[in-house]
């Protein structure tokens, strides 16, 4: 193997998967790597992505795609969902378990081709809890560790548990939520990884290690291995980790951690993002390397894969696994067979505020950022949205007559600003722009500048407003910012939709 990378970069930029990519599980096969994310409220749920150097990832498709897999009620809440899956490549298939914490609790899925199809659920009435894990052992005996931390040993082609559920470690001393278990066997031991602290500012991760995949689990001294809990370093929230090979045989970690920005506390719009981080071994133990943003490219040559392109012309007719529904996605309501060329949405929900809006969007995943697109309303109502959940959004929104600016923030809706519609065909374009200098402790993450474009393609804000009312720190949950298209009343079309980073 080279030992420069093919693209003569010596450097690579976390977080790898940047925007609203939570609790990563990564498993390797031969050359190739596959990644999971929770997905909670979005429809198709639970993101696939493919890399042959951890560094650079494409989207391949979502487990989730089909509502025998996938069932969110109308009425179930933003950050509800599905949470953190494991990923895991045994005896020739892949399995993915994952809990639908408002549906159908933890559900085992397999497919031979990650990119799909996966199989319809086996549930899991005996696996309690969140976080679900999967190993084998050598005898062939599955076992499922999940948050708290218990295990109960698991028949998976039956779902049926054997046995009752063990409590096998409790996480570090006075530590809040030990989570995200994952267990491997590596040489003599297996290793329990966990995520500990809470997912916030104290998130952190720490190891323990037993002879038997069923403890007693022994704690490493140096617990946590991984935390920025207290520090102002500019990734926080650092956990929620899965282990890794490297294709030279080097250890690699993902995990989760987020970008806060603006003043006090700091606030971070694109959700939790996935990193990556060496780990080398010391005594029996893993060290994790230093994470930042610009890290020391792996030894092995890197291989950009397919990147999305700024432009989705909806041109074809299955949209682009990246775009994603809330609760699910019925194609009455989203087609682009009715005017080909065009993606049209009816309305159902009759703002981003209803839990049943017809709305397609994707993650933000810069934190400064522009999104345009070309809209035909007809005698229907709608437009682009920046949205962090129900409660908490912007919109700029057309009729046939009329350009209107809303903000949602917590029980509070208003009208911001409003205007006629420009003459031509109506390109809506929102700008988030992330903060230059931070003024005082309140200064925002950043300021999101909704409007439209003259005919000539300057961009007319009708409104700019701070960033910080659409982020986890104002609207808690575990998700983050995405922007998208919506329908209000009638059917409403769009000839293209463009997302770019801000130059
Ligand atoms: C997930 C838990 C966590 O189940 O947040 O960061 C929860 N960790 O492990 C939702 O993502």
């Amino acid at each position: 193997m080279s030992s420069l990378p093919a693209t003569g970069t010596t450097t690579f930029t976390n977080p790898v998967l940047p925007g609203f990519h939570p609790d990563p599980s990564v498993c390797r096969v031969g050359e190739d790597y596959y990644l999971v994310c929770s997905s909670f409220e979005y429809f198709p749920g639970v993101p696939v992505f493919h890399s042959q150097d951890l560094v650079h990832w494409t989207q391949i498709g979502n487990a989730l795609d089909r509502t025998s897999q996938l069932r969110l009620p109308p009425d179930s809440p933003s950050s509800g969902g599905i949470y953190a899956p494991t990923l895991r490549h045994h005896d020739g298939r892949f399995w993915l378990i994952v809990t639908n914490v408002s549906a159908d609790g933890n559900m085992l899925f397999t497919a031979t081709d990650p990119a799909g199809p996966w199989s319809d659920p086996i549930r899991l009435p005996g696996v309690p809890g969140i976080d679900p894990d999967l190993a084998w052992d050598e005898d062939g005996t599955c076992w499922c560790t999940v948050a708290g931390v218990g295990q109960v040993r698991l028949d998976p082609s039956t779902g049926e548990t054997l046995g009752p559920c063990r409590r096998i470690w409790s996480g570090s001393p006075g530590a809040k939520a030990p989570e995200a278990p994952h267990l491997y066997r590596m040489g003599d031991h297996w290793y329990l990884l966990i995520a500990e602290g809470g997912t916030e500012r104290c998130h952190g991760v720490s190891i323990a290690r037993s002879r038997t995949p069923d403890g007693p689990f022994e704690p490493c001294p140096a617990n946590p291995i991984l935390t920025h809990r207290g520090t102002d370093h500019p990734i926080q929230n650092t956990g929620h980790a899965d282990l890794v090979q490297g294709p030279d045989g080097s250890w690699w970690m993902v995990l989760l951690g987020v970008r806060p920005g603006g003043g006090t506390p700091g606030w971070h719009a694109l959700g939790r993002e996935t990193y990556l981080v060496p780990v080398e071994w010391a005594d029996g133990w893993p060290v994790v390397g230093e994470l930042s943003p610009t890290m020391a490219a792996p030894p092995w040559p890197l291989r950009p894969g397919a990147t999305t392109p700024a432009r989705d012309d909806f041109d074809v007719s299955d949209l682009a696994p990246h775009w994603i529904s809330l609760r699910d996605r019925p194609a009455e309501n989203c087609t682009t067979k009715e005017r080909p060329g065009w993606l049209t949405l009816r309305a159902r929900g009759a703002s981003p505020d209803a839990t049943d809006v017809t709305f397609v969007g994707r993650r933000q995943q810069h934190v400064s950022c522009r999104v345009r697109a070309s809209i035909d309303v007809g005698e229907g109502r709608g437009g682009l949205t920046v949205r962090l959940d129900e409660a908490h959004h912007y919109a700029v929104e057309a009729t046939s007559t009329e350009l209107v600016v809303t903000a949602r923030i917590g029980p509070l809706s208003t009208v911001v600003a409003s205007g006629p519609v420009p003459p031509g065909p109506v390109i809506l374009r929102v700008e988030v722009a992330a903060v230059e200098e931070v003024r005082d402790a309140r200064t925002g993450p950043d300021t999101v500048a909704l409007g439209f474009e003259d005919q000539d393609g300057t961009f007319r804000a009708l409104a700019a407003l701070d960033g910080k009312y659409l982020t986890t720190e104002v609207a808690g949950g575990f998700t983050g910012r995405v922007l998208g298209m919506f329908a209000a009343s009638g059917s409403v079309h769009f000839d293209w939709f463009d997302y770019e980073p801000a130059p």
